[in-house]
């Protein structure tokens, strides 16, 4: 039997020694809300419609126990916060409502997510929004909001208003603020001839849908940026560019998305770099595997790149971590919380860096220390202080977990044929 505490006083006594206090590093990562994204339950599906998932998107895999209604789904997000240390927020998109009403995307308003608010409210969860400009008749063109028909192009930009107001409902209903995220698929299988219409019509929309204030103690906007979709490869209307000049010139958050760049090109470095010129950023965090392939978020170099960028710069407050990613080839319940934890992994790991020393050994141009120091930190116990997190937090240690998974798997997910 392990004795944590013992454990945990050893590796704050290892940590002492270059400068970091482990109780702060753990206190900061308490008061980070990772955004949990509700899609991961159910394979991007939600409850509005039949329709296949469209967009250039796609989950693989077939692997039992998918959630096929609000019940099901909330039942499985609870089973995955009982395995997680930590606060979280909670990341819906619109064809997740809660209705018996039937409603189409341009109709909908608060009520029809009032509870998911209840939930939010006994689970302890901020709730995110994000508009679904996909998986809907009329997005089988491929545009949306920069659609040259009118009739289309108007629907989403309906769409998007009504979004930004569900957003306001749940920040004032919880007093955490919403980050509402438009991402749209726009885009061509093949090569365009004219590149900036729709581009100049996108513009259009988001100003229609920006032109109401909201408060961003309620609601923080932000626009989702990609590089290509399945068969839409050869062009994207919202590309980085175009979205970075959008969110700098109109004050608005920016989305990063870990697989929304071509394979060799890394978020991580690109964080200091926008925060200097929008006010808000949000992460999808993703693992992208040759392309933007959304598999499960792992503890690999460029998580860990991502959370030193945001903790080394000091930059955490001004960005939202979400996750973004959606495997039914494996448990979807293990999806979530290897995913969640190895991003507090990371975030942790960086804040037991000794930050101010490092930088001002950097500014000495002392890169000899540097290098050892940052070297020597890799082995650092910082594995122990992740577990006695969870040992306060009365959460399984180390894969522990899994056991409980198999469990709620043969109980639980089984039954769902
Ligand atoms: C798609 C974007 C987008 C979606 C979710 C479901 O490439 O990453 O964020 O994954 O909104
Ligand atoms: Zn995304």
């Amino acid at each position: 039997m392990r004795d944590i505490r013992k454990e945990y006083e050893l590796a704050k006594k290892e940590y002492a020694k270059i400068g970091v206090d482990t109780d702060k590093a753990i206190e900061t990562l308490s008061s980070i809300r990772i955004s949990m994204h509700c899609w991961q339950g159910d394979d991007v599906r939600g409850f509005l419609s039949k329709d296949e998932l469209s967009g250039g998107i796609q989950t693989t895999g077939n692997y039992l126990g998918r959630a096929r209604n609000v019940n099901e789904l909330r039942e499985d997000i609870k089973e995955v916060l009982s395995l997680l240390p930590g606060k979280f927020k909670l990341n819906l998109h619109a064809i997740y409502l809660d209705t018996d009403e039937k409603v189409d995307l341009d109709k909908i308003e608060p009520k029809h997510y009032a509870s998911w608010v209840n939930f939010a409210k006994e689970n302890d969860l901020g709730l995110d929004f994000n508009p679904t400009c996909f998986s809907h008749p009329l997005a089988s063109s491929n545009f949306t909001l920069s659609s040259s028909d009118e009739h289309i192009r108007s629907f989403w930009v309906e769409h998007c208003k009504r979004s930004r107001k569900i957003g306001e409902y749940f920040g004032k209903e919880l007093g955490i603020p919403c980050v509402t995220n438009i991402w749209i698929p726009d885009g061509m299988k093949d090569i365009p001839y004219d590149r900036v219409s729709p581009r100049k019509r996108l513009k259009q929309s988001l100003d229609e849908i920006l032109e109401e204030k909201i408060d961003p103690k309620y609601n923080i906007d932000c626009v989702e940026s990609k590089v290509f979709g399945i068969g839409l490869e050869s062009y994207t209307v919202g590309s980085n560019e175009f979205y970075l000049g959008y969110a700098t010139k109109n004050q608005i958050g920016l989305t990063l998305d870990s697989g929304h760049f071509h394979p060799t090109e890394m978020i991580s470095d690109k964080i200091s770099s926008v925060l200097l010129y929008v006010p808000h950023l949000l992460l999808h965090v993703s693992r992208p595997v040759r392309w933007d392939s959304d598999h499960v978020v792992i503890f690999d170099d460029e998580l860990n790149e991502i959370a030193r960028s945001l903790v080394r710069s000091g930059l955490i407050n001004k960005t939202s971590i979400g996750l973004d990613y959606f495997d039914a080839s494996i448990n979807r319940i293990a999806a979530w919380v290897v995913g969640i934890r190895s991003t507090q992994k990371a975030l942790l790991k960086a804040l037991l860096e000794p930050t101010e020393y490092l930088n001002k050994v950097e500014e000495e141009q002392n890169y000899t220390e540097r290098m050892v120091l940052t070297e020597e930190m890799k082995a650092m116990p910082w594995g122990i202080v992740y577990d006695y997190f969870c040992f306060i937090n009365n959460k399984p240690l180390g894969q522990e977990y899994l056991s409980e998974i198999k469990r709620y798997e043969d109980v639980v997910l089984k039954g769902r044929k």
